[in-house]
């Protein structure tokens, strides 16, 4: 009589303990917390899927979320939004850096208040932000466009890069990488002539991939990791006498990449999900907000459908790796 009853007085006990931790995680967040995100430019494709990715999981969470943002992907354009946003007192900010250091000053202000914030998709300076949200390891992400491209011309001919903005944290630190690939002996016959900059606007991007043909008529490849730049050099390229002679490849949508894909002008090129970026980003913010986690390494909190996520090194939180797409498998994607 004794044993059977101790036994359920044990399990009892541990489903109370279970219950009590799943309620805790879910329980964790504040509700009504107020979330807003800038992004690099609000009219950006891949900015919009991202924004909407956070602002699902706010809605998840029963935070109030809102985007604003410039239409040029500027760090001074991102300066009034931030000052509006510590006037207003928001719970978090969720920000695409248009540049490393010059929005730090603001951003500590808005920290000064209480306000929390989350770089994602593109860095500032450490002491800008409480969490980096990173789409894919840095280092990995400029490698591999490397050894995308050298796949593409068969390691050898002259290339070039067509950025976004000069001041892209995220852009800058890619191609850093990117140079660092290029010095292994495997990519000797492979060129870097030039890095051209878009801007992250589609004009001054197919402009500028004119420009690049005409520049260097032996060109082989165009690597653009921005989704910008990709779609407008694609653009260009798939109605001129290159296609078919100079590859374009870098990062892109799989939606706005498909037609160049289908026509043969592109034949591959790498991405994450935009959108779960921007989900995790709201979590680790209202996170912060919530006072679950403080920003240091090893920490973790729950990110709704992605699951449990650890804070690296540099206060880092790491989306996952890109993906390659290519004929075979972009209509297996739908953003
Ligand atoms: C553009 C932006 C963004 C970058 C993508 C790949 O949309 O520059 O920051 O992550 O391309």
């Amino acid at each position: 009589m004794f044993k059977p009853l101790r036994r359920v007085g044990t399990l009892t006990l541990c489903a109370a303990l279970l219950g009590a931790s799943a309620l805790a995680s879910a329980a964790d967040i504040k509700s009504g917390l107020k979330v807003a995100f800038v992004p690099k430019q609000i009219n950006n494709p891949y900015e919009v899927i991202a924004d909407n990715g956070g602002m699902a999981a706010i809605k998840d969470f029963g935070g109030v979320g809102k985007v604003v943002g410039p239409s040029d992907a500027g760090a001074s354009s991102q300066v009034q939004y931030i000052n509006t946003l510590t006037t207003q007192r928001q719970d978090a900010i969720v920000i695409a850096a248009n540049d490393a250091n010059a929005l730090v000053p603001y951003l500590k202000k808005a920290m000064a208040q209480g306000i929390k914030v989350v770089t994602f998709d593109s860095d500032t300076a450490p002491d800008g932000r409480q969490l980096f949200v990173n789409q894919a390891d840095a280092e990995s992400i400029g490698r591999g466009q490397i050894q995308l491209v050298s796949k593409l011309i068969g390691g050898e001919g002259e290339f070039a890069i067509l950025s976004a903005t000069p001041n892209a944290t995220n852009q800058n630190t890619w191609i850093k990488w990117m140079q660092e690939e290029l010095k292994k002996p495997e990519y000797s016959k492979m060129k870097l002539v030039k890095i051209a900059y878009g801007n992250d606007d589609d004009q001054k991007s197919f402009v500028e991939t004119q420009g690049l043909l005409q520049a260097y008529p032996n060109l082989k490849a165009i690597v653009a990791p921005t989704s910008v730049g990709i779609a407008a050099a694609a653009r260009y390229i798939s109605t001129s006498s290159s296609k078919g002679k100079v590859a374009v490849t870098g990062l892109g949508t799989p939606n706005q990449m498909r037609a160049f894909v289908k026509n043969g002008t592109v034949k591959a090129f790498q991405l994450w999900d935009p959108g779960q970026l921007g989900y995790l980003a709201a979590y680790a913010a209202a996170n912060l907000a919530s006072g679950t986690i403080t920003g240091k390494e090893g920490e973790s909190f729950e990110a709704g459908k992605l699951g449990k996520r650890t804070i690296g090194p540099k206060g880092e939180v790491i989306l996952g790796p890109p993906t390659t797409f290519d004929s075979s498998n972009i209509d297996n994607f739908n953003f």
